[in-house]
């Protein structure tokens, strides 16, 4: 009995830029791979959809790519029972070709009761949806019996999992499908998972996540735990370029093996982090391109399309520049031909805007105008380097009073001190 296991396609992701049709070409490459392999059932672990309500566009678009596992298997697969669930949701249509079976995930989740896009693709007869629910399927070769939990808030999803408490069915491959954080496998590190692999129930002889857009591999009670990752590149995480994407094909007989398929429709990607300290615009305009342009010169898998770049930058910039002087749009344009850049300055500093946030921040608490205004003097001179002898505070304090005779004094005093100092050097 073979079956294949997809996670993450997010269909729609990325719809209307360079990058719109990669995940319908993803999903597609997959479910035809998935076919010609020879699996008798699609397991699709949730984020089918990247939105909760997809564009028309979108769902025109993913129907074909997901009707085409209905037409290609031989129709071998028969429905047994179902456990928590209404046979009469499922739709007879569902178990032509290689039947599909799925979760939702927290890009499809609705709340109060509203349809979700992957309950709309099991009433049009696509695929069987499964929330603390399961399906027993009878195939040629052998009984799948999958049961799946679909996406929940994570601080709720121990105790709903508790709650649930699924049992294997017996004379079945019984196979577990979440689309969670589990322990230290989570989709960002905000996440603050509730469920670890040991919460996970044992007597189950496979566990799938999806959520996790990295590929990970893993164990429970000593059974596979496996986290295929998404098929679309959504985060453009370090992970993400360390990884390939792709799908398992499991293939279970006397002993159960899996094995995981790559894509080949997945833009190449490329992804770096930049340190700075202290730098200038010019240095680090050049320093980009440089470090991009030897990016691109790295290992192509993938020449149909143009690579995806990720740059981070960190550190500091040079006093005098601010970080909205660098302009990353011309340097995306500029390679728009070859590769499509991100560069994100999040991370990038100047340290005299550090230094004026810091001054902002005491300036709330000052209590008259005129403390602001003597304080924003006081700093705006610190910057342009003033180091002349001339007490701008009391300067200051006699203009506002009215005072202009005395400050006209002070400031001549300290002219005529300077024109002396000035008059002894030259005729030395
Ligand atoms: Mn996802």
């Amino acid at each position: 009995m073979k079956f294949a296991v997809i996670g993450d396609a997010h269909l729609g992701v990325k719809w209307g830029t360079p990058r719109g049709e990669d995940s319908f070409d993803q999903l597609k490459e997959a479910l035809e791979l998935a076919v010609e392999r020879g699996a008798q059932v699609i397991l699709m672990l949730g984020d089918i959809f990247d939105a909760r309500i997809p564009k028309q566009e979108i769902w025109a678009r993913a129907l074909r790519v997901l009707t085409s596992h209905l037409a290609r298997g031989r129709g071998e697969v028969k429905l047994r029972e179902t456990l928590a669930k209404d046979p009469a949701d499922i739709s007879p249509l569902a178990l032509r070709g290689v039947p599909m079976v799925a979760i939702h995930g927290n890009h499809e989740r609705r709340v109060g009761g509203l349809t979700n896009p992957v309950e709309a693709l099991e009433a049009a007869g696509i695929l069987i949806h499964l929330h603390t629910s399961a399906v027993v399927l009878e195939t040629p070769e052998g009984i799948l019996a999958v049961h799946g939990m679909s996406n929940v808030p994570e601080r709720q999803a121990k105790s709903i999992l508790d709650t649930w408490n699924p049992k294997p069915v017996e004379g079945a491959f019984n196979v577990l499908m979440l689309h969670q954080s589990v322990g230290q496998y989570v989709y960002s590190t905000e996440e603050r998972p509730t469920i670890s692999p040991e919460d996970l129930p044992r007597g189950f002889d496979m566990y799938l996540c999806g959520h996790v857009h990295y590929r990970a591999e893993s164990s429970v009670g000593g059974k596979p735990l496996l986290f295929p990752g998404s098929i679309e590149r959504t985060q453009l995480l370090q992970v993400e370029a360390e990884s390939r994407k792709g799908f398992y094909m499991v293939d279970v007989g006397e002993e159960t093996r899996y094995e995981f398929i790559e894509l080949k429709s997945p833009r190449d990607f490329f992804y770096a982090e930049m340190n700075f300290d202290g730098v200038d615009l010019p240095t680090l305009n050049e320093a980009i391109r440089r470090k991009i342009g030897e990016m691109l010169s790295g290992e192509r898998r993938n020449l149909q399309k143009l690579p995806l770049v990720r740059l981070r930058l960190k550190g500091t910039l040079s006093r005098e520049t601010s970080k909205s002087d660098f302009d990353e749009r011309s340097v995306v344009d500029e390679l728009s031909d070859r590769a499509i850049v991100s560069i994100s300055k999040d991370e990038l500093v100047s340290p005299g805007l550090r230094e004026r946030i810091e001054m902002l921040r005491e300036l709330k608490d000052a209590r008259s105008m005129e403390e602001i205004a003597v304080s924003l003097l006081d700093s705006n001179l610190r910057e342009l380097g003033y180091s002349y002898p001339l007490d701008v505070r009391t300067l200051y304090g006699l203009l506002v009073e009215g005072r202009e005779d005395e400050a006209r004094e002070r400031v001549m005093e300290v002219v005529s001190k300077l024109v002396e100092i000035e008059l002894k050097g030259v005729g030395r």
